[in-house]
Order: structure tokens, then C-alpha cells, then sequence
């Protein structure tokens, strides 16, 4: 199951805790200026119809005896940044999607933590407890109903959409409120006399296709209860690459190879800097002509040694028939995993793990040395500034 987590009037609530002459105040966080636009509104507020990105000047003509404050972009940070910990301690996949919103798969925590719904109690306690604000929670067995979830009950609620329950919250939910349906699409749907997702199953393909493009066979995805969106931890989007652009296009397997060996160094060097491992390979190809090619391969053990990187990308590379020279080579590195998290040894044969692990110590140990190595030629460079050795040409 999936969990969707969003603090309740997140920039209000901030500054209502940390000043107590605002509780219980209509709160809005703006600029001053009567052309400022509203960022957000205390739930004091909000009963007076004020919104966020709505004009200070209208807002406070709905709601005259509003407490006008700007906001602390630097405090909201800081306590994302903490609420964020206590979801990781969770589980570790949360996908953060903006500074009070994330999404957190407890698919393989239940054993340990019990069901979503107490999972989902847990991160509310701990949220009050250490940082006394109020979140809403949306528990599903899919993202995108998940996240619609979460906005039911604000604030302060927990809205569980179970596997049984997901028919019968397509069936009646308005097609406004899923994610991408904008007022555009919006009208279109009412041409269309679809007020509801569940309309949408008995739409037919080529139709969708013509009026809202690939977003058409997504919604008809959704109308079937399908969302193969997955929940991204932050390391998984980031990715790591080098890249070549070659002094003369060639086909030069051997030289290309070589090249490699130098990228897959270089990419591995990257991720035990960054404390992360790769799942996923990739090889980018330009040609002379600059038609570009991209190949991925999905490893089975995470690597973070060069040897591993270079061989994956070769084992592309050969795979790949050439139709002209080439002009860019270069190996990158995604799907990244926290170096801490263990890897299920088992599923792996154990001379792979051990052969993996030596090369990866061996490189670590290369690592220290170059660092020294570095700090070495850094002091001699410091030196040389301060006119103690002359030095010529490059170092
Ligand atoms: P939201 O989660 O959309 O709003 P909210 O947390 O204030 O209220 P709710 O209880 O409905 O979730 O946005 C989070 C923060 O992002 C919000 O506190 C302020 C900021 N924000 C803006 O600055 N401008 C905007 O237009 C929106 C929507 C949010
Ligand atoms: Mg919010």
C-alpha cells in the first residue's frame, strides 16, 4: 500500500506553533504588498474563502481581520527536512514531491510496523509529537488514489482506500479531482458528458487518444484502477554520467573500449563519493551525423566498482550495430540505492557478491590514496601561490 502525506496548512501551521499569539487566527502568509498574492491561509482563514495564489487585496477583503504574515522560507525548509526523517524512518521509500507532500510505499513494512493505517497513526503521532503540527493522510493501493485521498479528510484525517474499496472511489469520483485534469481538460470532459473517472471505462481509446493525447490512455488506466507509477526515492531520480566528445568520429572498437574503462572509473568514483549504488547502467551514443542513442540495462547486484560499470556498459556497447562512425560516447549510472541498504545477498551467487566486494575495497583503498594525493598537490599549490616554489607549465 501506498501512503500520500500532506501538513496541514503547512506555512500557516509553522508560524501558528511557533508564535502563540496566532493560534486560533485567520493567518495568511503573503507578501505586504497589496499586490502580493496569498501563499497559503490558516484553516481560520479558509472559512472566509481565502486560497492560496489568490490576491492579498481580495483575500482581505473576504477576511478584514486577517493577521498578515511573510513567510520564512529558511524555517519551512528546515521542518520538511525533519518531517521528511521521520517518514524515512518508516520505510525507506518516500518520494518527497514538494516541501509538505510525500508519498511513502510501506508495502514491506507491514511485518514490522503493522497495518498502513497504524503506520500511517505512527507518522501522525510522531509528526505531533516531535514537531506539533497536523498532517492528512491518504493510504491507497495506488499513487494517484493515494494522493487524491489525502485531501478528503484535512485536516488532521487518515483516508484509507482499500483494493475492494477501488471501484466503487472511481465510480463516483469527479474527473476534476485527479491529478493532470485541468480546467482545459475539464471542459472537454463536460462536452464529452463525463463528470466522473469511472465514466471513462466505457470510453473508447481512439476517442481519448484524439481529445487529451498519451494523457487519454493514462486516464483509462486510472479508470481501471491501474497506476504503474512507483513510488521514486530522491537517490533513484538523481543519476551520475561522463561523457566523451571524441577529437575524430571513429569506429574504433578497441579505443571506444578503452574509453569506457575511463567513463566507468570515473562514474564509479562518483557514486562511492556520493554513498550511493547503481541498479541501472546506461551507454549514450551520438553518431557523426548526431543522431542519438541511449541503452539501459537493469543490473542484478548494485554496483558502485568500476569494474562492474565498465562491464555492463561494453556488454551494451557490443550489442549495439553501428550504422556510422561515432562522434560521443559516455556511461552513466541511475536507479541509485543509499550505499547503507543491505542487498539480498542470497539471490545472488556468492563468488559474484565476494568478487564485487573485493573490487569495490580495492577501489575504495584507490580512493583514499588519490585524496591524499589531491590534499598533497592542493598544499603544494598553496605554497606556490605564496611564492615559496616557483612552479612552471602545468602541475
Ligand atoms: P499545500 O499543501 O497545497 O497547502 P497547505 O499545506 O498550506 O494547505 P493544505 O492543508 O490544504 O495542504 O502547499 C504547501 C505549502 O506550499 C503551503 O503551506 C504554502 C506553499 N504554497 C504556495 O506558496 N503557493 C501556492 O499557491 C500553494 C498551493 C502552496
Ligand atoms: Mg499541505
Amino acid at each position: 500500500m501506498i501512503l500520500h502525506i500532506d501538513m496541514d496548512a503547512f506555512f500557516a501551521a509553522v508560524e501558528q506553533r511557533d508564535n502563540p499569539e496566532l493560534r486560533g487566527k485567520p493567518v495568511i502568509i503573503s507578501g505586504r504588498s497589496m499586490r502580493s498574492v496569498v501563499s497559503t491561509a490558516s484553516y481560520e482563514a479558509r472559512v472566509f474563502g481565502v486560497k492560496s495564489a489568490m490576491p492579498l487585496a481580495t483575500a482581505l477583503k473576504l477576511c478584514p481581520d486577517a493577521v498578515v504574515v511573510r513567510g520564512r522560507m529558511d524555517r519551512y525548509r528546515d521542518v520538511s527536512g525533519r518531517v521528511f526523517r521521520i517518514l524515512r524512518n518508516m520505510s525507506p521509500l518516500v518520494e518527497p514531491v514538494s516541501i509538505d507532500e510525500a508519498y511513502v510505499d510501506v508495502s514491506g513494512c507491514e511485518r514490522l510496523l503493522g497495518s498502513p493505517f497504524h503506520i500511517a497513526g505512527t507518522i501522525k503521532h510522531e509528526i505531533l509529537n516531535q514537531e506539533n503540527l497536523t498532517c492528512s493522510i491518504g493510504i491507497a493501493p495506488v499513487k494517484f488514489a493515494a494522493k487524491i485521498a489525502s485531501d478528503m479528510n484535512k485536516p488532521d484525517g487518515i483516508t484509507v482506500i482499500t483494493q475492494e474499496n477501488m471501484p466503487a472511489f472511481i465510480e463516483t469520483l469527479p474527473i476534476g479531482k485527479v491529478p493532470g485534469v485541468g480546467a482545459a481538460a475539464l471542459k472537454t470532459m463536460a462536452s464529452l458528458g463525463i463528470k466522473t473517472l469511472g465514466q471513462i471505462r466505457a470510453l473508447d481509446d481512439g476517442i481519448l487518444k484524439s481529445k487529451f493525447g498519451v494523457f487519454g490512455a493514462r486516464l483509462k488506466h486510472l479508470s481501471l484502477g491501474h497506476d504503474a507509477a512507483k513510488v521514486v526515492t530522491e537517490y533513484e531520480r538523481r543519476s551520475y554520467s561522463t561523457e566523451t566528445t571524441l577529437d575524430e568520429d571513429t569506429l574504433d572498437s578497441e579505443f571506444l573500449a578503452r574509453i569506457l574503462l575511463e567513463q566507468a572509473g570515473e562514474v564509479a568514483r562518483q557514486l562511492r563519493k556520493g554513498g550511493v549504488k547503481a541498479r541501472i547502467v546506461t551507454l549514450k551514443i551520438t553518431y557523426a551525423d548526431f543522431r542519438q542513442i541511449t541503452r539501459r540495462r537493469t543490473l542484478d547486484y548494485p554496483a558502485q566498482n568500476s569494474e562492474q560499470i565498465f562491464e555492463e556498459a561494453l556488454r551494451l556497447f557490443k550489442e549495439e550495430t553501428f550504422y556510422g562512425k561515432i562522434r560521443l560516447i559516455g556511461v552513466g549510472a541511475a536507479g541509485l540505492l543509499d550505499e547503507s541498504r543491505p542487498v539480498q545477498a542470497s539471490l545472488f551467487t556468492d563468488t559474484a557478491v565476494v568478487r564485487h566486494e573485493k573490487w569495490e575495497k580495492a577501489e575504495r583503498t584507490l580512493d583514499s590514496i588519490m585524496n591524499k594525493f589531491e590534499s598533497i598537490r592542493i598544499s603544494r599549490a598553496t605554497t606556490a601561490e605564496l611564492g615559496e616554489t616557483p612552479v612552471k607549465g602545468k602541475s
